[in-house]
């Protein structure tokens, strides 16, 4: 990779955990003050949420994680033949545990340097790192604590670079964001780099619905987790249970929506913003998770700076893997 962004990531940990505190007091104040209601889905991954997470990606009704495991088991080898990675980074790469299939694969294919996971949820991703270093001693594993929305430094790294963006995390990002995100990337691409994404496709809104409300409310839990958070650490004081999830599929925005809906008249205090008043069933807008199909993929990494190589589908049309590399 070269021209790497300039600002830097992770810092020594009292100065970010300060700032990123003060960010987040700004984008709750930012988001509960606007109308309607918004709270980023940055926000859902403290500890709690990183492990309600993966409590998910365990769920019958969440296929994703799955349908990604299983394309990577299968594609991952003719992958790593053609892109000759020596580093992996990861965009959110959560507690990592996919992409032991792309480190076992470079290790295999004789070159495995270095592995770089990105992650905004800094306890979870020193866990994993921690984890990781155990598994994988030949493997040097430099966790970056950041925001991707933002400008961030990579360390010093021997290419070529597979960077790698799972889960169709991706999708969680807003197209203008989404596309800002990755031609953010693409700029910092050589062109003997890849980029690898997993999107997560169109298909039956009922199958899509029951991905989002799980039967063992795990998801809601989730959601809820982040007024649990706030509650945690910003002292507010959210009645939790006076709060509902709610996630429905869009069929003409291609995209699961999900909210916080008040079931009655709700004020609360968060001190270093102020009150916020509810009213009866509105709602708080907590994510957003587009759905593609290849169209929508391709436009999205063109727009990006990027071209698409490859496209591998699931044969159930569940899910995808796109490969890409700079256009430049
Ligand atoms: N890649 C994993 C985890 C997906 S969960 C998987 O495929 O299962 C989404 C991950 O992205 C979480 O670990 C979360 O902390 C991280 N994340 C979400 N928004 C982020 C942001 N703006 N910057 C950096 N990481 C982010
Ligand atoms: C991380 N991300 C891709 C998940 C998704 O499916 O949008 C987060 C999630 N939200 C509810 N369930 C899972």
């Amino acid at each position: 990779m070269t021209d790497r962004p300039a600002d830097v990531a992770g810092g020594t940990p009292p100065y970010t955990v300060r700032r990123s505190r003060q960010q987040m007091v700004r984008d709750v104040r930012r988001g509960l003050m606007s109308n309607p209601k918004e709270l980023s889905p940055k926000y859902f991954y403290d500890e709690r949420g990183s492990e309600l997470f993966e409590e998910i990606t365990q769920l019958p009704e969440y296929y994703l994680t799955r349908a990604e495991r299983a394309l990577l088991e299968t594609l991952i080898g003719d992958i790593v033949r053609s892109a000759k990675p020596c580093t992996l980074v990861e965009l959110g790469a959560g507690s990592a545990t996919k992409t032991r299939i792309i480190l076992d694969a470079m290790r295999a294919q004789g070159c495995a340097e270095s592995y770089v996971p990105i992650d905004v949820s800094r306890d979870f991703l020193e866990a994993t790192a921690l984890q990781l270093r155990a598994e994988y001693s030949d493997i040097r594993i430099v966790p970056v604590v950041s925001d991707i929305t933002e400008s961030f430094t990579l360390p010093e790294m021997s290419g070529p670079v597979l960077v790698v963006f799972l889960g169709s995390t991706i999708g969680n990002f807003p197209r203008e964001a989404a596309i800002r995100l990755l031609a953010h990337l693409a700029r910092s691409m050589s062109p003997a780099d890849r980029f690898l994404l997993g999107a997560d496709l169109r298909k039956d809104p009922e199958v899509i619905h029951r991905a989002y409300n799980d039967s063992r409310g795990v998801t809601a839990a989730f959601n809820l987790n982040i007024l649990e958070r706030l509650n945690r650490e910003l002292n507010a004081d959210f009645p939790i249970d006076a709060f509902e999830h709610q996630a429905s599929y869009s069929t003409g925005h291609h995209r699961v929506e999900m909210h916080l809906v008040a079931r009655r008249p709700v004020r609360v205090m968060i001190p270093e913003i102020g009150e916020i008043s509810f009213s009866e069933g509105e709602s708080v807008r907590t994510e957003l998770s587009y759905k593609y199909d290849r169209a929508a993929i391709e436009d999205l990494v063109g727009q990006a700076g990027l071209k698409m190589e490859t496209w591998m589908p699931a044969e159930d049309g569940s899910f995808a893997l796109a490969l890409a590399r700079s256009d430049s």
